[in-house]
């Protein structure tokens, strides 16, 4: 067995909770810092030693842990071009906001790959990588793994993701071919492939970050029983598909109109109504040009993922008539009885955007300007206002892209999704919205916010409390770490019987004329005792304050229940079902379409799907092991290599990552079942000095196995004159026995693995002199 896969087993073994915990070499083999220290004279001096702050790899070696001294090191490791640090069972990333030549290069990656123990290299996302993909073939149990990607908007979430999936291509590349109609692919291509489609699809560029995802994320690479890439499939979360008929001052709508106005062909212009130099409403700053503006590395990706030309010409045309509807406004009425009338200009917009959604312009313009009323079985026609024309104008917008993106994630997922008998295992990467609070807040803020509590609260619960539950109940003497818990903001939000979306769902389910109010209402009189929301009753804006963890964010109450309810008027999905365009009339007769659209209201709300999706994630993840990836955005300007104290340590108390040092430093890292340990390393005890006389029965019960286990340290420690202080027993001890498992630090972890190796090569040794004699 390679000393690599060697090291396979003994990872596998470590099990936390159903998952594996990593743990980081200390180097100096110090113990870990003690906490107890008079913090002022302790930080003077770590302070004093600030030409060597930018050696500290792992934050946990930083005495004492307070958020100044975590700040300083990272601050002075940025300052020095280093960009990566351990935080104990999390990595933090800072964004260089400049690429940095060599750092991912294919040569790097190989090194992390074949390394005995990438751990000792420089810390880095690949090491990360590398652990997740060596514990999925832990030989034991193997585990699904989860990558969670976490920081603020344009912390470089996005970008580690994209890192993490070019590693896995590489280094698990399985160079299997898949074949569609035309084309045929290496899979780890096709799953590269699916970024850029998905990012000029769900991404724009807004005031924080110019390739910021306007989506959710988790893909899941599928590793056969060799551990190489045999497909993958991604899941989405919550599009922001406002943002197509309305975008945020100097922000921009969604790549993909950008590529096209900017990359198309003449032809191409000709056949999409694009010509030079035409202005379109939807398509603001359009003058502005960000590296994401490449039409045809987003056309050779569909290429590439089985998406033909036919194929193509139809979701750009669609695209394109979404664009003519921008276009497209109303003149007021004064006779509440007539319809609004079309103002001049836009007759031909109209004209355009029917002709490239291939429906009848008539029909178009009639669905746009009046309702459809049922009473029992006779239909009444309404006339709309302007502003009820406007926002059927924007809906019908809005449903067209939002299904077509759908339709896009279902067709690469069935291009690179491997066949169930062909994977065993997956290793998942988690890239979701970072937490925003913008001046004004509204339904889509709200959702963002509440996953990254979901999130914060599976960190929490997952590695935090499981950690220092497990000590409780496994007997060790353990001084607990306060953390923040987010769960009363999460029933706040989300909670049973009263929260803010069950009220929401409420309000949108009674479809009241004076929904907002009501909402108002009713939040601050069935909410008045929770402590995670406030109101500042004299605003004129009505607007609640959600408490979250990583901040106050207010939230705008009006136009909240509509978002909820997300109404799409009936004519619109039939007349979309009347398409020549086959892709339109494909995506708009689909059951589940139907379904969601033949009572004109959505019959399940914009939260309620929100919270299932996260529920289905939420248990993936915590049937895998996780591995926590924190991005930070250094400045708020994406300045390259500028780091502003105050943006970071806002990031770094958000997250807890100060809390998360003190845990990891103060504490053991991996732990290992009686059984398991005895397994690996019984036979320290048996080529000891102290040879055992009889074999271990690890079947035995947990009392005689600890016995067996103690008497095995018992002899290492003596063996190897470690300092006494870390010997069993006490305080500092680098080990602890609990009930059923070993506690054990990186360092303990190092000297029993050299001493198996070193056992293990003298029996290689004995039985080659053996060999060579009797020979
Ligand atoms: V948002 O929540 O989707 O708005 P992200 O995803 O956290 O956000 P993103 O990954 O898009 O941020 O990163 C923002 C920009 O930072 C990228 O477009 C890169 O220009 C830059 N970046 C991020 N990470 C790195 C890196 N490791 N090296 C170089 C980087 N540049
Ligand atoms: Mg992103």
């Amino acid at each position: 067995m390679s000393s690599a896969d060697d090291r396979r087993n003994v990872r596998a073994g470590h099990t936390h909770g159903g998952g594996t915990v990593k743990g980081f070499v200390h180097k100096d083999r110090s113990p870990p810092p003690s906490l107890n220290d008079s913090l002022e004279g302790e930080i003077q001096a770590f302070l004093t030693d600030e030409d060597q702050l930018h050696t500290y790899d792992d934050l946990t070696k930083v005495n004492p842990v307070t958020p100044t001294t975590v700040l300083k090191c990272l601050q002075a490791r940025y300052s020095v071009k280093v960009f990566y640090t351990h935080a104990g069972c999390t990595l933090v990333a800072l964004n260089p906001f400049q690429p940095i030549p060599h750092l991912y290069s294919l040569d790097v990656m190989k090194e992390y790959h074949c390394a005995p123990q990438p751990q000792e290299f420089k810390p880095h996302i690949f090491i990360v990588a590398e652990e997740a993909y060596r514990n999925v073939q832990g030989q034991l149990e193997p585990v699904n793994q989860s990558l969670v990607v976490s920081g603020e908007s344009g912390a470089g979430k996005t970008w580690t993701s994209r890192c993490l999936m070019k590693y896995y291509a590489t280094v698990a590349a399985s160079s299997s071919v898949v074949k569609s109609q035309h084309t045929v692919e290496r899979i780890e291509k096709r799953v590269l492939d699916s970024n850029p489609i998905m990012e000029a699809f769900g991404n724009a560029c807004t005031l924080r970050n110019n390739n910021s995802s306007r989506f959710g994320k988790y893909i899941q690479l599928q590793l056969d029983r060799c551990q190489l890439l045999v497909g993958a499939s991604v899941q989405t979360y919550l599009l922001e598909k406002t943002r197509v008929g309305c975008q945020p001052a100097n922000e921009r709508n969604f790549h993909i109109f950008y590529q096209m106005m900017k990359g198309a062909t003449d032809e191409q212009r000709k056949e999409w109504e694009m010509p030079r130099g035409q202005r379109f409403v939807w398509l603001p700053n359009a003058e502005k040009t960000v590296d994401e503006d490449c039409f045809h590395e987003t056309v050779e990706a569909m290429v590439h993922l089985g998406i033909n030309a036919e194929r193509q010409r139809q979701i750009f045309t669609i695209l394109a008539g979404i664009l003519q509807l921008g276009n497209v406004n109303f003149s007021s009425s004064t006779d509440e009885s007539q319809p609004c009338n079309l103002e001049e200009q836009s007759k031909d917009f109209l004209q355009r955007a029917a002709e490239l959604l291939r429906v009848p312009a008539e029909e178009l313009q009639m669905c746009l300007r009046v309702r459809t009323l049922k009473a029992g079985k006779q239909s009444v026609l309404k006339p709309c206002s302007q502003a009820e024309c406007s926002m059927r104008r924007d809906c019908l917008a809005k449903v067209i892209y939002a299904q077509l993106f759908e339709w896009l994630v279902t067709f690469i997922n069935n291009s690179m999704c491997a066949d169930k008998s062909t994977w065993c295992n997956f290793i998942g990467v988690l890239d979701v919205y970072g937490f925003e609070c913008f001046q004004t807040n509204n339904l889509e803020q709200l959702c963002i916010n509440y996953a990254n509590e979901k999130l914060q609260q599976h960190f929490v619960a997952h590695y935090l409390r499981a950690q220092q539950e497990e000590y409780v109940s496994e007997g060790l003497q353990w001084s607990f770490v306060k953390y923040q818990d987010n769960q009363s903001c999460l029933d706040l939000i989300e909670g049973s019987p009263v929260s803010v979306f069950s009220l929401l769902n409420e309000e949108s389910r009674l479809n009241r004329a004076s929904d907002s109010k009501m909402f108002r209402v009713r939040l601050e009189k069935e909410l008045c005792d929770n402590v995670n929301i406030s109101w500042d009753k004299f605003s004129k804006v009505p607007h609640f304050t959600v408490a979250h963890y990583a901040g106050k964010v207010n939230y705008q109450i009006q136009g909240m229940v509509d978002k909820n309810k997300d109404p799409v008027p009936p004519e619109l999905s039939s007349l979309l079902q009347k398409s020549g365009n086959s892709l339109l009339h494909q995506i708009f007769t689909d059951k589940e379409t139907e379904n969601l659209t033949s009572k004109g209201l959505s019959k399940v709300t914009v939260v309620s799907k929100f919270k299932n999706s996260l529920e289905s994630l939420m248990k993936i993840l915590h049937a895998t092991t996780p591995h926590y990836t924190r991005c930070i955005k250094p400045n708020p300007d994406c300045k390259p290599l500028t780091f502003k104290k105050e943006e970071v340590i806002m990031q770094l108390e958000a997250c807890g990552i100060v809390e998360t040092i003190h845990i990891s430093a103060a504490g053991f890292p991996i732990r290992i079942p009686f059984s398991s340990f005895l397994q690996r390393y019984g036979l320290i005890t048996t080529y000891s000095k102290l040879k055992s006389e009889t074999r271990v029965d690890l079947e035995a019960d947990s009392d005689v196995l600890q016995r067996e286990v103690e008497k095995l340290l018992r002899v290492l420690l003596q063996t190897h004159a470690v300092d006494p202080s870390h010997c069993l027993g006490k305080p500092n001890s680098w080990v602890h026995c609990g009930r059923t498992k070993v506690f054990l630090t990186q360092s303990m972890l190092d000297l029993l693995e050299d001493q198996r190796n070193k056992i293990l090569s003298q029996c290689a040794f004995s039985i080659q002199r053996c060999w060579l004699r009797y020979q």
